[in-house]
């Protein structure tokens, strides 16, 4: 008894002080026909990278220049679920899951991006999702994890506007293939990523450098490209196949470092930059958010861009998009603290644009990738913010994480990660109201981590990437997964729940 009146003294204290307590878990259960998943990506599994056809996508051709990734490697073979898919298949079923989250490799399909079909690569698809079927596993299945086909990029890739004609026509092909079998579509992951990372910063495929002008074309031709998808499959394919379609956005909290009313305004801007600069214009009133419009116009035309470097939706291409989602897919991973600080006003950056400074907190457990520090306080507050400010949608978690380089199988701070993360989801939606309908772990198992290659891990489950069999083994945090699937929720007597508070 005074132990426990003692841990809430350190509770509160804590709180008032600013540090952060995950403590203590809410026991309760998540709705019935709650959406379990374990998330991959194809560029980031499959492997089979010429096989049968295949088309080359821009990651093949970026990572031919090693230096580019960490490690000097590539996705060529990666866990070659090409060929192993049903390895995948039953690592999942071993976790109970009601979904696996994959996607389609564009140029596996469509080796020009448009044109002629590769039918063995549409064949590879049946099959996964024959086996998936067979396991009672329902595929939910996203158009785009960044895998663009070189034929593609060649042509302009995210910056050329006709890209939302050469999506249409993708997304055409995989509603008439697969959505008989498909209920959940994602048009495309994380366009925050595309067109900062891949066309603004250059740091991901294809390695374009336009930090202040092309990071805002490509994510304007993202979003159109979206809603052209979501439009085709409301109005051809929903009606009988009779399913759902979304755009999944990273969103991470930032949290004002003091509560100065310049940092509170500071951090709901970075919020606006990073989330509301793709939700705003398909959930809220249809128009980039009103402070980034602001930010960006001021700037450009200090800088002498005349037309703003932000794009604006014409009055039509507002109709089409606003209103282009049936869920709003969340990848929530970490948070950090601002300030404001006002950037030099030559520099042409989406960052700078922001007039924000962000920074962890020391205390913060760190993961084995820089930017992942452990906030599942964050994953509330994001949610909470989605809930106010885009009328209460509803919302599948797509993707949520930790990375370790170590790879271990005994991975107890994944599986404090995502005890405390998922924990989060449930008090959102018990407390909150938040209508969170699903949650999906990023990733079902050590994969190819982009510009970092192998050297960052995932997985729920460790690839053996020392033999050619690549065989899936379950770690800790899986099992500890599997345990919350089939209690649905969150019990005392869960082992890894189950600490005396000392
Ligand atoms: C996601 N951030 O990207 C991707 O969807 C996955 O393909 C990837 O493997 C996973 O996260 C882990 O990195 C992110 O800067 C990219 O906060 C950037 C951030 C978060 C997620």
């Amino acid at each position: 008894m005074a132990m426990k009146f003692a841990y809430w003294l350190l509770v509160i204290a804590g709180a008032a002080a600013g540090v952060y307590v995950d403590e203590p878990l809410l026991y309760d259960t998540f709705p019935p026909d709650f959406i379990w998943a374990a998330a991959t990506s194809a560029h980031q599994i499959e492997g089979g990278w010429d096989a049968d056809g295949k088309g080359l996508n821009i990651w093949d051709v970026y990572t031919t220049n090693s230096s580019v990734v960490l490690d000097g490697s590539t996705g060529q073979t990666a866990c070659n679920s090409y060929y192993f898919y049903q390895k995948d298949v039953n690592a999942l079923q071993s976790l109970g899951v009601s979904h696996y989250r994959f996607s389609i490799s564009w140029a596996r399909v469509l080796p020009n991006g448009i044109g002629e079909v590769n039918q063995p690569g549409v064949d590879y698809y049946k099959r996964l999702i024959a086996a998936l079927k067979a396991a009672n596993i329902e595929p939910m299945v996203t158009l785009y994890h960044w895998d663009l086909p070189q034929a593609l990029e060649d042509m302009g890739g995210w910056l050329n506007p006709s890209i939302a004609d050469w999506f249409e026509e993708y997304a055409r092909l995989c509603y008439t293939e697969f959505g008989n079998d498909v209920k959940i579509w994602i048009t495309i992951n994380e366009p925050w990523v595309v067109a900062y990372q891949g066309y603004g910063s250059g740091i991901n495929a294809p390695g374009k450098y336009g930090p202040g002008t092309y990071t805002y074309q490509s994510g304007h031709n993202l979003i159109l490209a979206h809603a052209r998808a979501y439009r085709l499959y409301e109005s051809e394919f929903k009606p009988t196949q009779q399913g759902k379609a979304g755009i999944t956005l990273n969103i991470n909290w930032y949290d004002p470092k003091d509560n100065q009313t310049s940092s509170q305004e500071a951090a709901e801007r970075a919020m606006q930059f990073l989330g509301g600069w793709f939700a705003n214009p398909i959930f809220g009133d249809g128009g980039y958010p009103a402070v980034m419009r602001q930010k960006v116009d001021e700037k450009s035309a200090a800088q002498g861009y005349n037309p703003s470097r932000l794009p604006v939706f014409t009055a039509e291409e507002k109709l089409l998009v606003q209103g282009s989602s049936d869920f709003f897919g969340l990848n929530y991973y970490t948070g950090s603290l601002t300030i404001e600080k006002i950037q030099d006003i030559s520099i042409v950056d989406y960052g700078a644009d922001q007039d924000i400074e962000a920074s962890y907190d020391p205390a913060w457990y760190g993961s084995g990738s820089g930017w992942l520090k452990i906030t599942p306080f964050g994953m509330r507050n994001t949610l909470k913010w989605i809930r106010d400010r885009f009328n209460n949608p509803d919302i599948i978690v797509t993707e949520n994480g930790f990375s370790d380089n170590a790879g271990n199988l005994d991975d107890l701070m994944r599986v404090y990660y995502y005890k405390h993360n998922i924990n989060n989801v449930l008090k959102a939606i018990k407390t909150d109201g938040v209508k969170v309908i699903g949650y999906a772990a990023w990733s079902l198992m050590d994969n190819y981590e982009w510009g970092s290659g192998y050297t960052q891990k995932f997985g729920i489950f460790s690839v053996d990437f020392a033999t050619a069999d690549l065989n899936r083994t379950v770690k800790a945090s899986g099992r500890y997964y599997a345990q919350l699937i089939r209690d649905n929720g969150f019990t005392v007597d869960q082992p890894c729940n189950n600490y005396p508070i000392y």
